[in-house]
């Protein structure tokens, strides 16, 4: 019998330009070298389409932060990323340089025939360090970028990366930062035209999405470190939500957050413990990013698994 998963692939076709990312995918993991580890960070949220010719579509929340904050920390622990991500959502050493901010630190500069575009003085000291770390991570291929849009095209950018990472066994992390939508409309359901609003307001029937946690787990890198995140608006949920995902699909870790305190508290849930991180009022202040702490922890976890690998 097929499924549920299976049966997700199945009906849902490869999105057009899959085989050009997956071919990226391939490329970049040929060119890790033996000994360096290897992080799948998964970041921002899903989008379920309404139509298939889309002009409206449901959201998942998420900015994108966690993801791109932590992609930028485990290179600095000397991880090759691959970052799949929400197309618009922030993106690593990008997140920086926020839309009129950035060209704000940007002059033009004429001399005699030649135009150019230089950096500010007074700003080379915020882009200097960040394009330095961003050029040296893109130069020695630790670090590739792909962007979906929909829940169709992240599940099949999921599985592809998760092919390449197989042979990487436990060097392999996945980081599953992204918001992935719970509910959608299976493609053989859904209207190929935008909605009419002459025909009246549309009744939408949403269907669950195959947890695909199972096979990642299971089947797809049964030897890598998996830590998957919960998102919850209610906190006397969160544990034991995180609890119940580590006993369903025995990976590593659940990280869980709430969504207003996300940027200052996480608890990571682990079989049989867990631990909080908090940022203090100060390392708030002071631009302590609580990626950094979390990334910090994983490392140290994920190098203890690979001695001892359960
Ligand atoms: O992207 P962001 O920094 O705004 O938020 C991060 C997050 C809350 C999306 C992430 O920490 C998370 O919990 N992701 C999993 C969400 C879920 O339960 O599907």
């Amino acid at each position: 019998m097929t499924s549920q998963w299976e049966e997700f692939y199945v009906t849902h076709s490869t999105p057009a330009d899959y085989e050009e990312n997956k071919k990226k995918i391939n490329d970049f993991c040929r060119n890790v070298s033996a000994e360096r580890k290897i992080v799948l960070v998964t970041s921002g949220g899903t989008a379920i389409p309404l139509e298939h010719n889309t002009v409206r579509f449901v959201d998942n929340f998420s900015a994108g932060t966690r993801g791109s904050a932590s992609a930028e920390y485990f290179l600095e622990m000397n991880y090759a990323v691959i970052f799949i991500y929400r197309l618009k959502s922030l993106e690593p050493f990008v997140r920086h340089f926020m839309g009129q901010e950035f060209l704000d630190m940007l002059d033009v500069r004429k001399e005699g025939d030649v135009t150019s575009v230089v950096v500010k003085n007074d700003c080379v000291s915020s882009v200097l360090p960040v394009l330095t770390r961003y050029k040296s991570a893109k130069e020695a291929g630790h670090l590739l970028c792909i962007s979906f849009t929909s829940l169709s095209e992240y599940l099949w950018l999921l599985r592809a990366a998760c092919e390449c990472l197989a042979s990487f066994g436990s060097r392999a992390l996945l980081y599953l930062a992204a918001a992935v939508s719970d509910f959608y409309i299976p493609s053989n359901q859904m209207p190929v035209h935008k909605m009419q609003s002459e025909a009246g307001a549309p009744t939408i029937s949403l269907q669950l999405v195959p947890k695909m946690l199972e096979p990642l787990v299971n089947l797809w890198v049964p030897h890598a470190y998996v830590v998957s995140f919960k998102l919850e608006t209610d906190e006397g949920l969160l544990i034991s939500k995180a609890r119940g995902a580590l006993a369903k699909y025995k990976h590593k870790m659940v990280i869980a957050n709430i969504l207003h305190t996300r940027k200052h508290r996480v608890v990571l849930v682990m079989p049989t413990t867990s631990s909080e991180i908090v940022l203090s009022s100060e390392e708030m202040e002071a631009g302590i990013e609580i990626e950094s702490k979390i990334v910090a922890v994983l490392v140290k976890r994920h190098d203890f698994f690979r001695v001892e690998p359960i």
